[in-house]
């Protein structure tokens, strides 16, 4: 019989891997080594979770599996810190007593697996495969990134990043780039973008990754609010000024506390939601807009025709400014479905009384055939990039 390729395990990337396994029920225990062993693992094995913890102190590990009920520390506890040294060792817990919140509680700590007892030794190993294979991906993510020269993901020791975060948040610096009504060549305002000096997290995105893995979100949208309401009380942009928000900042108290840096301003402020991210998962996310609106805020929905589409966004946002994401907008002029559609768009805000904002105009042809569509206000590199004043571009043409 020629067995399918898939029914030949790897062995080259099991053998030898070293496992720590904490379960306290001998029995239990004994299977698992026995399994394991005899799949080429090398198994360290502690009845109690502070001996496990101790054991991580050694190094050496690919992959941790805990029971969740131990004396001594539990697997939780445990799965906890693992992740604040390393955030590639894959963890799976065990449990003998399945529930859902401590599943959930599991997964939002960095588990890899969850699984419950008993537990078939085909399970186990498939289980403790699939986690090394996670665990490569990583290490291949993290090569990849690292030749893009985005260092900050070459680490993955939660240390390493922590040090480069901090120091990135005292690096940030704002942009600012003008949104124009091009109708009566007229600048609105300018939309806010972050930006940081420090090359171990260049570019927004690996900023962005860097909080999201840290769990540094709220201090992130902060920095950025103090450095937005600090241009603001400078010279100060002509019109009004574009911030983006995380949804995770719509989670962050101190967006709503009305001492907050921006709250001043808030005339002024146009708060930008993405429609990319999932809104529905922000509890109450519509007392919580509106109780920005009653601090005075506006509401933007950003990159319409980007996201997640279906009406959630719009019903659940309820924005006073829309503005439609530059893929849709790129070569309207030049392609019927697109202009049609940004037409549509354009149309259907006009009736429901919403201003919309195209971005990511390049070219005068896609400034014209906006102005055509009925779409005067616009930004994009055809008017100015982010720059770190507040930049009037000189709106001349037919
Ligand atoms: O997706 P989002 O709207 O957040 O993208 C913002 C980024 O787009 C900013 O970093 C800004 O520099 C960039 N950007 C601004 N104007 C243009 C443009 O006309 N073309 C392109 N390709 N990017 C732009
Ligand atoms: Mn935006």
């Amino acid at each position: 019989m020629n067995p399918g390729k898939q029914d030949i395990p790897d062995v080259s990337a099991t053998h030898g891997r070293r496992v720590l396994l904490a379960e306290d029920e001998v029995t239990v225990a004994e299977l698992f080594e026995t399994v394991l062993r005899q799949a080429g693992y090398k198994v360290d094995m502690h009845a109690d979770g502070a001996a496990a913890a101790h054991a991580l102190d050694g190094g050496g590990y690919d992959v941790v599996l805990s029971d969740i009920n131990l004396p001594g520390l539990d697997g939780l506890t445990l799965l906890e810190m693992v992740r604040r040294r390393d955030l590639d060792l894959p963890v799976i817990l065990v449990t003998g007593a399945p529930d859902m919140t401590t599943a959930i509680k599991a997964v939002e700590r960095g588990a890899t697996g969850y699984i419950t007892k008993p537990v078939l030794p085909q399970k186990l190993l498939e289980e403790v495969r699939r986690a090394l294979s996670l665990r490569r991906i990583a290490g291949i993510r993290r090569q990849a990134l690292g030749m893009k020269g985005d260092a900050a993901h070459q680490i993955g020791d939660r240390a390493g990043i922590e040090v480069h975060f901090e120091t990135t948040l005292q690096s940030l610096y704002m942009v600012f780039q003008p949104i124009v009504n091009w109708g009566d060549r007229r600048v609105i305002g300018h939309e806010a973008f972050v930006r940081s000096t420090s090359p171990m997290l260049p570019d927004p995105s690996s900023l962005l990754d860097a909080a999201e893995r840290l769990d540094r979100f709220g201090d992130l949208g902060r920095a950025v609010r103090v450095l937005c309401a600090r241009a603001l009380a400078g010279e100060g942009p002509p019109g009004l000024l574009f911030v983006n928000l995380h949804i995770r900042d719509l989670m962050d108290e101190a967006l709503y506390d009305r001492q907050g840096p921006l709250a001043p301003f808030a005339e002024r402020v146009v708060l930008e939601i993405t429609e990319r991210s999932r809104l529905d998962t922000v509890p109450e996310i519509k007392g919580r807009l509106q109780q920005l609106r009653d601090m005075g805020f506006r509401i933007a929905l950003d990159d319409l025709g980007a996201g997640y589409a279906g009406l959630t966004s719009f019903a659940v946002v309820e924005p006073d400014i829309v503005k439609i994401d530059r893929d849709l907008v790129r070569n309207l002029d030049r392609e019927m479905t697109r202009n049609k559609l940004v037409g549509s768009l354009v149309q259907v805000c006009a009736d429901m009384g919403l201003q919309v904002v195209a971005e990511g105009v390049e070219r005068p042809g896609e400034r014209d055939a906006l102005s055509e569509l009925g779409c005067p206000c616009m930004q994009g590199y055809l008017f100015a990039h982010p720059e770190p004043d507040f930049s009037v571009p000189v709106l001349e043409g037919p």
